[in-house]
Order: C-alpha cells, then sequence, then structure tokens
C-alpha cells in the first residue's frame, strides 16, 4: 500500500517539478499553481516551500515534499 501512496504522491510532485530537475522551486509551484487556474503571489510560493525546506536550500525535494505528507 504504502508503495502506491509513494508513486501517486511522486507523480503530484512531478506535476510541479516542471523542469524535470528534482527539486521543486517557489516559480514552478506559482506557473503549476496559475495553469490550475489559481494565483499566489511571489512570496507566498516562496513561504509554501519554505515551509516544507527542510536542507535549507529554498526548494522542495520529493523527500522533503513526502516527509510534508506525513508530517
Ligand atoms: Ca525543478
Ligand atoms: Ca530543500
Amino acid at each position: 500500500m504504502a508503495d502506491i501512496v509513494e508513486t501517486a504522491a511522486r507523480k503530484v510532485f512531478d506535476r510541479y517539478d516542471v523542469d524535470g530537475d528534482g527539486l521543486v522551486t517557489a516559480d514552478e509551484y506559482r506557473k503549476v499553481v496559475s495553469e490550475l487556474g489559481s494565483q499566489v503571489t511571489e512570496s507566498e510560493a516562496q513561504g509554501l516551500i519554505d515551509s516544507v525546506d527542510n536542507n535549507g536550500d529554498r526548494q522542495m525535494s520529493f523527500e522533503e515534499f513526502w516527509a510534508a505528507l506525513n508530517g
């Protein structure tokens, strides 16, 4: 079961990781949110990334995303 959940989480993460480098930046997050029909400001997007960022690079890795989901 856990594998299915992780695969689903990976799909969500990959959607936000526009350039596929394994990290979601605030810009990527904003871009995807706007494609989904919502708007967030740059500081809101960065604030969300920062809230799950564990290593201080101000980008969200899958591990950080996964930890946030399971936190
Ligand atoms: Ca990226
Ligand atoms: Ca990070």
